[in-house]
């Protein structure tokens, strides 16, 4: 089955810092645990480079705003790499397909009667390119960037969102879950509950940077509905169908949950499309507890850099393993260095490469369970233990939550390390009978091959270095390959992470 993920769809006004990289991150997780469990799995990102904000900050750099967008969405685009994550389809909302999208799926709700034309007066935020009502401002201040708002009062057309309130509620109920961690769903059930909701304002006027409105050239299409709709014009640029929505699962900051969990679904029952079938939210990462942002240049913490220090792998385990998804956590280096190095470096790849040492150098690279004989009670103890760890990173995985799997593996590993410590196979000249050591040996072998299995969506790299000792490749591997194995075969015995300094 084709599924899809996805980014948000970046604002092209700024250079990506490591918030973006981080939902980057975990979508690719999400990404490739999907390949994993044998999903032909699609992985969109993109730039959403129309509207007021964008327009003003070209305008501040003396730049043409097409050179602008064009050189900011290729910095998004430029930001994977380093990353290794390989999107599938980078959609720019500035492409003429994307366009005529959004002019074709705009006179499909005018004709239902779900756009007219009205006024709206509300304080608007630039910055966040969104109306604040006055119990969410501080005084006068939007809540997310603390700027000015601006009394905004023009004509518009307006989306019947109410219309759909009750739909969308009986939808939450009826799917605990579909919004995941769970309190942003009880949230967002909660705001639904609590009465009617206003008309949304889809276009704007005084903004020619924009897709245009039909038939109305004085309006633009407000800039979140031509961006989430870029979801579905890339959907439909690999091959896709708007129904397809339904196998697509969005990851998102909790600062754009509003659009994704309200908007965005009213919109397609709107055009009697299906919902979305997950929306995965995180929370944000700090400096010194400001939220990282491009309007805060004291925060911002450039991605490729931490890249090269910690390198791919290490970054990406790093984001995930520090901090469960619904928690804000403080970016620091030096904590950071200290996890990698603890459990990649010396929990992981210290453990593969002395216990492949040994197979190499006594069993000539190769033990099956055959000449192992039967395993004795603490190796059986260790497997049985290693089945369940397995399972529940599975379990993890499934419920889109990479910290717990990560928590999983760690204690496999620590109980995997405490095996071969008090086994103490090396001594296998000194004491310890070939047996032993034989057994000893498969077993760790057999589990560090799962855990390589398990850990690739989040350290592909690092994984599939392992895994090329033990002659897999990541390219043909499914997620039940991670199963015992009654043979191992092991082809050398490199470092597979050096310590980050
Ligand atoms: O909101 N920590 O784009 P955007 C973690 N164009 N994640 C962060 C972060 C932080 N400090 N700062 C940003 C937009 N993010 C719209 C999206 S989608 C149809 C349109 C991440 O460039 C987080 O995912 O402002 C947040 O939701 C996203 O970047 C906002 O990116």
């Amino acid at each position: 089955m084709t599924t899809f993920t996805t980014t948000p769809i970046f604002y092209a006004n700024g250079e990506p810092h490591l918030g973006h990289a981080y939902s980057g991150i975990l979508a690719d997780i999400c990404h490739r645990y999907q390949r994993l469990a044998g999903h032909n799995d699609v992985l969109i990102t993109g730039t959403d480079e129309h509207g007021k904000k964008i327009a003003s900050t070209a305008e501040a750099h003396h730049t043409d705003i097409r050179e602008f967008v064009d050189q900011k969405s290729a910095a998004f685009s430029a930001l994977w790499r380093p990353l290794v994550i390989e999107p599938d389809v980078f959609v720019r909302t500035t492409d003429t397909y994307h366009k005529a999208h959004i002019t074709e799926v705009w006179s499909r709700l005018l004709a239902k009667g779900d756009i007219y034309l009205g006024a709206y007066s509300g304080e608007y935020c630039v910055a966040c390119e969104q109306y604040y009502s006055e119990r969410d401002l501080n005084g006068r201040q939007c809540p997310v960037h603390g700027r000015e708002v601006e009394t905004i009062s023009e004509p518009t057309y307006l989306f019947k969102l109410e219309h759909y309130r009750q739909s969308l509620l009986a939808y939450y109920h009826a799917n605990p879950g579909v919004i995941t961690p769970l309190h942003y769903q009880e949230a967002i059930i909660e705001q639904l509950e609590a009465g009617p909701l206003e008309d949304l304002s889809v276009s704007r006027i005084n903004n020619n940077w924009g897709v245009e409105v039909p038939n109305d050239q004085e309006h633009t299409v407000y800039v979140w509905i031509d961006a989430l709709f870029g979801y579905i014009t890339a959907i439909t640029s690999q091959d896709g169908s708007e129904q397809d929505i339904a196998n697509t699962v969005h990851v998102l900051g909790k600062d754009i949950l509003k659009f994704h969990a309200l908007y965005w679904p009213c919109l397609l029952l709107a055009l009697e499309l299906p919902l979305p079938r997950k929306l995965v939210v995180h929370s944000w990462w700090t400096i010194e507890g400001e939220k990282i942002s491009k309007s805060n240049p004291d925060t911002i913490v450039n991605p490729e850099v931490f890249a090269k220090r910690l390198t791919a792998d290490g970054l990406r385990y790093a984001l995930v393993r520090q901090k469960p998804l619904s928690r804000d956590g403080n970016v620091s280096l030096s904590e950071f260095i200290e996890t990698v190095n603890a459990d990649l470096a010396n929990s992981f790849a210290n453990l593969v490469k002395r216990n492949n040492t040994l197979i190499t150098q006594y069993f000539a690279g190769h033990i099956s369970q055959d000449n192992a004989i039967a395993l004795d009670d603490e190796c059986l103890l260790l497997l049985s233990s290693a089945e369940e760890y397995i399972q529940q990173a599975a379990t993890a995985y499934q419920s889109f939550s990479p910290f717990e799997v990560t928590l999983a593996l760690k204690q496999l590993l620590d109980e995997t390390n405490g095996f071969f410590h008090h086994r103490s196979p090396w001594l296998m000249n000194k004491g310890k009978g070939s047996q032993h050591v034989r057994q000893t040996c498969f077993v760790v072998a057999n589990i560090v091959r799962q855990i390589a299995i398990a850990i690739s969506p989040i350290t592909p790299i690092l994984a599939q270095s392992v895994l090329s000792e033990f002659g897999l490749s990541l390219k043909t591997l499914k997620w039940e390959s991670v199963a015992f194995t009654d043979e191992v075969n092991v082809t050398g015995a490199k470092s597979h992470f050096q310590r980050v300094k």
